[in-house]
């Protein structure tokens, strides 16, 4: 029988490698009087430090321009649009902010996702549509070709009550995403991946993790949630993308383990949640995941978990920040590594139960059974 290149369990055919280098762009602290001239040169830098490390794909936090204003209560209309960035003719490349970084990408070959605030210029201005949201931006197809607005926005509509809260009032800035979880394909990231004018047709068992990655973005938020994991899941994501911002203190938001006796062990512990909720992401759904902090101390006295870390679909971290600075985490990734837990213990086809999950879509609170 005759070998081509989209078969892949012929025993004499060798698969091409599909390993990429891979980085998150941790930022450290941006204030509210922070330049956005001197945000962007910051992150230029960390590309070109990225592009030095022969990366490929390379991912920013969550509102990576700004400080991360949801804590601060601000009812002044055009004060708040200060955060924002507006799409230009909806073409994020060319959003003011944001086209130097795109221009930076291009001209080092390099993929990247970018957290920032939008303002929907689709609609009248006067409408003041916002989203918290994270593009992707392909090198190769020299376009954006992902958009994902976060869905599950934490904290409260309202400030809290208690005069030294700190306020996490995404629910009064944003609107839920409403794109979905959708996974893409990055093109231009693998060595001859298996495509449609390949003669490849997807879900075959020949071309099985051998196209282009497939790569799901979640913001923040997000990565504690296990259906945004098993949305992406669903549809073999190979890489997961999450910017965040944490803080590092804020009772009234988290519910602070009162036994917890000083603010570094409520830090801890924050910094405990967030590595548990992506390598368990990771491992369950046998995917990689580049999760990027902005952190550090922020508006002199807020502070922001960092952590940023490269997780590998054994639930393992393969590299971790070690500052709360402006800090590469880089990794050199084999995708094939995706296809062992794809193909096993997670291979959902296999071992999933559909049947008995309907509450997970029917119901969104909690009920408890009947009192005995
Ligand atoms: N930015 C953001 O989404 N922050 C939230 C705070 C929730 S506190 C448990 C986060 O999940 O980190």
């Amino acid at each position: 029988m005759e070998v081509t290149s989209n078969m892949a369990s012929t025993s004499s055919f060798t698969a091409p490698s599909r390993k990429i280098i891979v980085a998150g762009a941790q930022l450290g602290p941006i204030h509210l009087d922070s330049l956005r001239s001197e945000v962007l040169d910051r992150m230029l830098k960390l590309m070109e430090e990225a592009h030095n490390k022969n990366v490929k794909l390379l991912v920013f936090p969550e509102i990576a321009f700004t400080t991360f204003f949801p804590r601060h209560f601000i009812t002044n209309t055009e004060e708040l649009e200060f955060f924002f960035e507006r799409d230009v003719d909806g073409d994020a490349t060319q959003a003011s902010n944001m086209k130097p970084i795109f221009d930076a990408a291009q001209k080092y070959k390099m993929d990247v996702s970018v957290g920032y605030a939008e303002c929907d210029t689709s609609a009248p201005p006067e409408a003041h549509i916002h989203y918290n949201t994270a593009v992707y931006y392909s090198a190769a197809a020299d376009k954006i070709i992902s958009k994902y607005r976060k869905v599950h926005l934490p904290g409260t509509f309202e400030p809290y009550e208690r005069k030294h809260a700190t306020n996490q009032l995404e629910k009064r800035y944003f609107r839920p995403g409403n794109l979905g979880f959708e996974a893409f394909r990055a093109p231009g990231l693998v060595a001859s991946p298996v495509t449609k004018s390949s003669g490849g047709e997807a879900n075959t068992e020949s071309t099985l993790g051998r196209g282009d990655p497939i790569i799901g973005t979640l913001i923040c938020n997000d990565r504690r949630w296990p259906e945004a994991w098993r949305c992406y899941g669903l549809q073999g994501v190979e890489i997961v993308l999450c910017g965040y911002n944490t803080t590092g203190w804020a009772p009234e938001l988290v519910g602070t383990n009162p036994k917890l006796s000083s603010k570094e062990a409520v830090k801890a512990e924050a910094l405990f949640h967030n590595k548990l909720t992506i390598t368990h992401g990771s491992y369950v759904n046998a995917c990689f995941s580049i999760n990027v902090a902005k952190c550090g101390m922020e508006d002199g006295k807020y502070p922001l978990i960092g952590g940023s870390c490269i997780v590998d679909p054994d639930g393992e971290v393969v590299v971790e920040a070690k500052t709360e600075e402006d800090e590469l985490v880089v990794a050199e990734i084999d995708l094939e590594m995706c296809r062992r837990g794809k193909g096993k213990v997670f291979a959902f086809e296999r071992h999933r139960r559909t049947e008995h999950y309907a509450r997970l879509v029917e119901q969104t609170g909690v009920v408890e059974p009947e009192l005995l």
